[in-house]
């Protein structure tokens, strides 16, 4: 039983540009693969890529979700108590948070979100012809996600840059890390500032992750930790998902018919849409000792890459992966990951998601792809950095 080794770097403009052959390359040698160029091993079938999201106990998250192995470097930023913990640590906060997120909070920001998602494309459909990524899906988080967190209104596109740095840092220092850094370097006190209570309106996300300090719950210390992880993971990504959303409506017209006929398949939309492009790529896991995955046996401490975005295309587990499929079930798509690191934030972004392509749908009658769409390179997130799009009303 060897291990196939590939000649693949997942982090290099080629390709990013287009990953899909190599995916499919790693999904065909076998259910786990050695990739030399890093020294890691890498699984890319939808079954193991779930099995090790499944397995915390033997696929761990504390010693750093990125290539760097906590154990042997020192993380370059203070870890996440989420994203780069596991029980019992990761527990206690992970508790909160669910609390904190959960779908009745969510549901009382729903008639907001709507009417946010309504004006801007209203707003949009005015001027015709612009940019789908900065102008919708970026505008669109960085108003309703701030406000709900509990923000001020001044520089929250600093959160970008912030976000882009830290998914940048989950792979090699790579020159879109290096670039990153240099772009978030004049936002990092402004980000660290932003996670204090001070800083927080008292009826938002922060405030309710602060009040957890009062009752002894967690330290102050952990609620600034724990909001920051709330302007690291809440905005780059659903920026992401509604970019692909646009995207795929934009290529596929028949799909964008169909939503139009029935705006109540927004949300099945933007699903297949986060299954399809996979905003979030990939996530490291080190193993805890020596596991068995796939009937392959990787010793401990080995890094080893999990390729969400060929989970969610793997033929073995989906008819047609390639088709935006808006009709299909796409639950079980690891887009979100799954397990006890599952995106917490699911049910804000699936709103974000509805509002967005449900306003799309009840309101415009076309989305057409006007310029030359440009990739936006990330380490970690897939998406676009410029859609240029016109549009007509319905
Ligand atoms: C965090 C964090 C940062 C980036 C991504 C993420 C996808 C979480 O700081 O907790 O989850």
């Amino acid at each position: 039983m060897t291990i196939p080794a590939l000649p693949i770097d997942p982090f290099c403009q080629a390709f990013f540009d287009d990953p899909f052959p190599a995916h499919a390359a790693m999904r065909d040698a076998g259910p786990v693969v050695y990739l030399p160029v890093y020294d890691i091993h890498a699984v890319a079938r939808y079954d193991e890529v779930r099995a090790m999201l499944l397995d915390w106990g033997s696929f761990a998250s504390a010693r750093g979700v990125g290539l760097s192995d906590f154990a042997r470097e020192t993380p370059w930023r203070l870890p996440s108590l989420l994203l780069e913990a596991d029980p019992p640590v990761h527990d206690r906060t992970r508790k909160l948070m669910d609390r904190v997120l959960a779908p009745a909070a969510v549901r009382a920001l729903r008639d907001g979100f709507i009417q946010a998602a309504d004006r801007l494309v209203d707003a949009l459909l005015e001027r015709g012809s612009f940019d789908a990524i900065p102008d919708l899906a970026e505008a669109y988080p960085l108003t309703v996600f701030p406000d709900a967190v509990g923000m001020p209104v001044e520089n929250r596109r600093f959160l970008l840059p912030y976000g882009n740095m830290v998914f940048n840092s989950f792979g090699p220092r790579n020159a879109w890390f290096q670039a990153a850094v240099a772009d978030a370097a004049p936002v990092l006190d402004w980000v660290q500032a932003q996670s204090r209570r001070e800083a927080l309106s008292p009826t938002g996300f922060g405030a309710a992750i602060h009040a957890a300090a009062d009752s002894g719950e967690i330290s102050v210390a952990e609620a600034e930790v724990l909001v920051r992880s709330l302007l690291t993971a809440g905005v780059d990504t659903t920026v992401n998902g509604l970019g692909a959303s646009l995207y795929c409506l934009a290529r596929f017209p028949d799909a964008f018919a169909r939503l139009r006929a029935d705006p109540g398949l927004a949300r099945g939309a933007f699903e297949e849409a986060v299954r399809l492009e996979s905003p979030v790529q990939t996530f490291f896991r080190t193993t805890t000792r020596t596991v068995e995955i796939g009937g392959e046996t990787l010793d401990e401490g080995r890094k080893v890459l999990m390729f969400l975005g060929a989970a969610n295309r793997d033929p073995r587990r989906w008819e047609d992966p390639d088709d935006y499929d808006i009709g299909r079930r796409s639950a079980g798509h690891v887009g979100f990951g799954t397990g006890i690191h599952g995106c917490v934030g699911a049910v804000l972004a699936r709103l974000e998601g509805e509002a967005v392509l449900g306003a799309l749908a009840r309101k415009v009658a076309s989305i057409e792809i006007a310029g030359v769409p440009r990739r936006r390179y990330n380490n970690t997130l897939r998406g676009l950095a410029s859609l240029p799009v016109v549009i007509r009303a319905g």
